[in-house]
């Protein structure tokens, strides 16, 4: 089997990051794209330099240009700003979307067929602005919150629970921001109910609740503190993990259910938007939408989540894009 080509756009944390996972993990051959001169082949040069020691053997290549890129299988994409003191909301939004419609047309123009992984926020509305200026059948095009929130939900659990995250069934719905809708009632331990267990350690409802409803504010707020802890830029670890895990899903065809930014035709009453819900990922991309029922209470948690991404992609509209 040829030797699959991850193209990864943007050099900095997350970037570095995903090219480092895929090397050891042999997952494909890496081009790492960014605009300034000899930073991305510098990087790549360093983690390339491990490869005897960590055994691995693919092929890492630093490129200032689109045009090698050509043929990518997957394309992961962290090109953007994270806000500075005294920018507002639209000032980042103006900012990444620029830098986002310059992406788009170098990865429309170079890697037409590449299955595209968004990472750079605010993620509802690059996932969108991608599409819409690539033009790019909307399954291909798909962005990453959903497995790191759901990730960061499963470690909380685990964490509080006293037992193996490998065990954590836990998912987060909705859009990538305070929104999120962390689903309590789906989450398990091996098939048990997480509010069970908690139940049993509390021997409370009351306190479990309380407990949860903890996790669940950690959860939404985790980003945030990761940045006031780190205080010099975002969270890129977990999220170049999170991505990878997609990568590996499509590259794999394996028909991962993860919970991604997917484009909705109808699923969960919506049509037209991207947001996040669980999606069987394999060669095509997003191949189906997984629904689950939802209560009256987790339905009006997921359509607050829906129309704060309706806002932003209207805010990106009305600021021109
Ligand atoms: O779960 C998630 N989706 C996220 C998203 C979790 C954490 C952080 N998330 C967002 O990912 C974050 O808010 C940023 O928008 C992206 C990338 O985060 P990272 O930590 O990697 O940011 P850096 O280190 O600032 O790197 C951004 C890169 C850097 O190489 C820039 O120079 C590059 O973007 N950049 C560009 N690349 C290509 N083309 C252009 N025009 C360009 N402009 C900047």
């Amino acid at each position: 089997m040829a030797k699959k080509k991850i193209a990864l756009i943007g050099g900095g944390q997350i970037g570095g990051v995903l090219a480092q996972l895929i090397g050891l993990r042999e997952l494909a051959d890496v081009i790492l794209f960014y605009i300034v001169e000899d930073m991305p082949q510098g990087k790549t040069l360093d983690i390339a330099e491990a490869s005897r020691i960590d055994g691995f053997d693919v092929k890492l290549k630093g490129t200032n240009e689109y045009k090698d890129i050509d043929n990518a299988d997957v394309v992961i994409i962290t090109a953007g700003l994270p806000r500075k003191p005294g920018m507002s909301r639209d000032d980042l939004l103006t900012t990444n979307a620029k830098i986002m419609k310059s992406v788009a047309e170098g990865v429309k123009e170079h890697a037409p067929n590449a299955i595209v992984i968004i990472i750079s926020n605010p993620l509802d509305a690059m996932v969108t602005l991608f599409q819409k200026v690539t033009g790019f059948d909307h399954n291909k095009v798909i962005g990453q919150a959903g497995v790191l929130d759901s990730s960061r939900f499963s470690s909380f659990i685990a964490w509080e629970l006293g037992v193996s995250v490998k065990d954590i069934n836990a998912m987060v719905l909705g859009g990538h921001g305070d929104t999120m809708v962390p689903l309590v009632r789906y989450a398990n331990v091996n098939g048990v109910p997480v509010m069970e267990q908690l139940e049993r350690k509390y021997g409370d409802a009351t306190k479990a609740k309380e407990v949860m409803d903890a996790m669940v504010t950690r959860t939404k707020k985790a980003g945030g503190e990761v940045v006031g802890l780190l205080k010099t830029g975002s969270a890129f670890y977990s999220p170049a993990s999170a991505a990878v895990a997609m990568a590996e899903a499509i590259l794999g065809d394996q028909k991962r259910v993860l919970p991604s930014c997917v484009y909705l035709n109808g699923e969960y009453g919506v049509d037209g938007y991207y947001v996040g819900v669980p999606a069987v990922l394999g060669e095509n991309g997003c191949e189906r939408v997984l629904e689950v029922t939802l209560n009256d209470e987790e339905q009006a948690a997921f359509d607050v989540s829906v129309n704060a991404v309706k806002n932003l992609v209207a805010d990106m509209e009305r600021l021109g894009f």
